[in-house]
């Protein structure tokens, strides 16, 4: 296994939007962001991953930019950038931001320009279809709503667009579009930034076939749209043209793919990106906004096959994002063990071999919100969904059931600071998002005075990660895979085994651990209270107990 920087980094993602409002509109921004260094210093993080901070119309809150070179108004100004950077530098952390290069802003230039005719330099900028006769040119859908084709007066010809239609997708078979993406990542890149997160990066090269999709197909799209012939071949050439000449990281956001292609895409030998975000885990038990059981043995299945790769390729590790629910919602007990089940999760996210992302929040345990009714959600996408849902014959009260687990909005509320109004967020009373009503209860203030806070769990766990190489590089092992309510797990070091024994449920089980003996030295646990030394293979576990023990493999401690 190479050594390498970013695989042994911790990574923190913030929202800006949602972070800290500094200077008191009502809307997060850069400055609130440098505001809170020190508090993201202090959890011990090592990258810092911005969502976009371009200017943008925020049809989709800045995934849809209109120029990549500009800060967006609300969030500042190039000088704030440039201070966080420097700022983030000083502390010794890195700071990655979003590229988002599937798709522009319909206000973007280069789309203003090519509508306006068949004729001008910018019109191969975009994908442009006639329609078939009357008809759209096929049935491929968008994800937030109806047609991925919207028809243009200008011309009377389509564009394509898999997101909003105010936001329009590049024409990467376009060696103009490719050249205008690596300038773009250059300006950034010279500034010093420390890599980028790619946003639905497997999407970037399209299949001019144009074939309707089957109706199989129709169920997950993003699985065709993943399937563009030159992704490979795109993605060689950045690597060539850009990212090779920088000691920097890149993580592809890859929405369609499945492990296969995942580790393709990631493969150190193969030169196109270091790291890839796979799904799998983070939507299981859902499609889009429809969500179902699952079980723990199907997760644990996940985690095997995402930690269990070659050596040529890292694993990322992510249980929520700005687009996914609440962690301690999705997996853990919110009802009677949110601290407890929060604590489990940030164990087994620590522990995994792969690099860890953690979102805003996540870290005091933020939940979930339960919105009353369809018009008190933000994102686009909930809107943009109901008239394929009401076709379906669902109704608007099962669609609500279903977006209160699954939404994105319930990961965009306000950053929950203090139990002051707004949660600390923000002076203005009139923010551009809710804040979760829980924020008396859960806030960075309570978490940092209290020592078994969800907070100070994270922080000593970054910190035993971070002291420990091996605990970063060894190998994964699942020990009992079937198990209905038991993770246990180890990572087999050279010199040192990592035990990890999770109780995912709100069950007493007397656990037998299938390897044990006392040499093995409790490191760190959720346990309320004192448990005294582990003797026997057989261990009593409460309810969402996760314990971490250590062993030499020397038997020399
Ligand atoms: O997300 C694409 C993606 O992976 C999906 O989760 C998407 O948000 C949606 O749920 C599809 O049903 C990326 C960004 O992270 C997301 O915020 C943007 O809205 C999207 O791309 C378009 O840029
Ligand atoms: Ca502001």
């Amino acid at each position: 296994m190479n050594h390498k920087w970013w695989k042994e980094q911790v990574v923190y993602q913030v929202y800006p939007r949602s972070f800290f409002d500094a200077n008191g509109d009502g809307i997060g921004d850069l400055k609130g962001i440098i505001s809170k260094l020190d508090y993201l210093i202090l959890l011990g993080i090592d990258t810092l991953w911005i969502s976009p901070h371009f200017d943008s119309p925020n049809e989709d809150n800045g995934y849809d930019i209109r120029d990549y070179k500009k800060v967006m108004e609300e969030f500042g100004t190039m000088e704030d950038f440039d201070t966080l950077l420097e700022s983030c530098h000083k502390n010794s952390i890195r700071l990655i931001v979003d590229l988002v290069v599937n798709h522009t802003s319909d206000e973007h230039d280069w789309f203003v320009k090519s509508r306006s005719s068949k004729m001008n330099d910018y019109r191969d900028f975009y994908i442009w279809k006639k329609g078939k006769g009357n008809d759209l040119p096929n049935n491929w859908p968008a994800f937030f709503g109806g047609s991925a084709w919207e028809k243009t007066e200008e011309t009377g010809e389509y564009y394509l667009h898999y997101f909003s239609k105010k936001q329009p997708d590049l024409n990467w078979d376009n060696p103009k579009v490719r050249k205008s993406v690596y300038d773009l990542m250059r300006f950034w890149l010279d500034k010093g930034i420390d890599g980028f997160r790619m946003d639905v990066i497997p999407f970037i090269s399209k299949d001019k076939q144009f074939l309707d999709l089957s109706k199989e197909e129709l169920k997950a799209p993003q699985k065709t749209y993943a399937k563009g012939p030159n992704l490979g071949a795109y993605l060689k050439e950045m690597n060539r043209e850009v990212l090779s000449k920088y000691d920097i990281f890149s993580v592809g956001e890859a929405f369609g793919i499945g492990r296969d292609a995942m580790m393709r895409m990631s493969d150190e030998r193969e030169k196109e990106l270091d790291l890839v975000f796979l799904f799998d885990i983070v939507r299981i038990g859902r499609e889009d906004w429809y969500q179902k059981s699952w079980t723990l043995p199907q997760l644990k299945k996940l985690f095997e096959l995402q930690s269990n790769t070659d050596s040529n390729h890292w694993p990322t590790v992510f249980l929520n994002n700005h687009d996914n629910p609440r962690s301690v919602s999705n997996y853990g007990n919110t009802k009677d063990y949110r601290v407890k089940s929060a604590k489990l999760l940030a164990l087994l996210t620590l522990t995994q071999r792969g690099t860890p992302f953690l979102y805003q929040g996540e870290e005091i345990g933020m939940t979930n919100v339960d919105f009353k009714a369809i018009d008190d959600f933000d994102d686009l996408q909930v809107r943009g969904n109901l008239s394929k849902v009401l076709k379906n014959k669902i109704t608007k009260e099962e669609y609500l059931n279903h977006l209160n687990r699954s939404s994105r909005d319930h990961s965009r509320t306000l950053m929950q600071w203090t139990d002051q109004p707004k949660a600390g967020f923000s002076k203005n009373e009139n923010t551009w998002f809710l804040v979760n009503p829980n924020y008396h209860e859960i806030n960075v203030e309570k978490n940092l005075n209290d020592p078994k806070s969800v907070f100070n769990f994270y922080k000593n766990l970054i910190f035993i990660r971070k002291k420990s190489k091996e605990l970063i590089y060894a190998d994964y092992e699942d020990l009992d895979p079937n198990h209905p309510q038991i993770f246990c797990y180890q990572r087999l070091g050279k010199k040192q085994t990592y035990l990890v024994i999770l109780n995912f449920s709100s069950d007493y089980v007397s656990y037998k651990i299938p390897v044990f003996n006392s040499k093995y030295r409790l490191i760190i646990s959720n346990k309320l209270d004192k448990i005294s030394p582990v003797k026997s293979n057989f261990i009593e576990l409460d309810p969402w107990d996760a314990l971490m023990f250590k062993i030499s493999n020397l038997y020399e401690n």
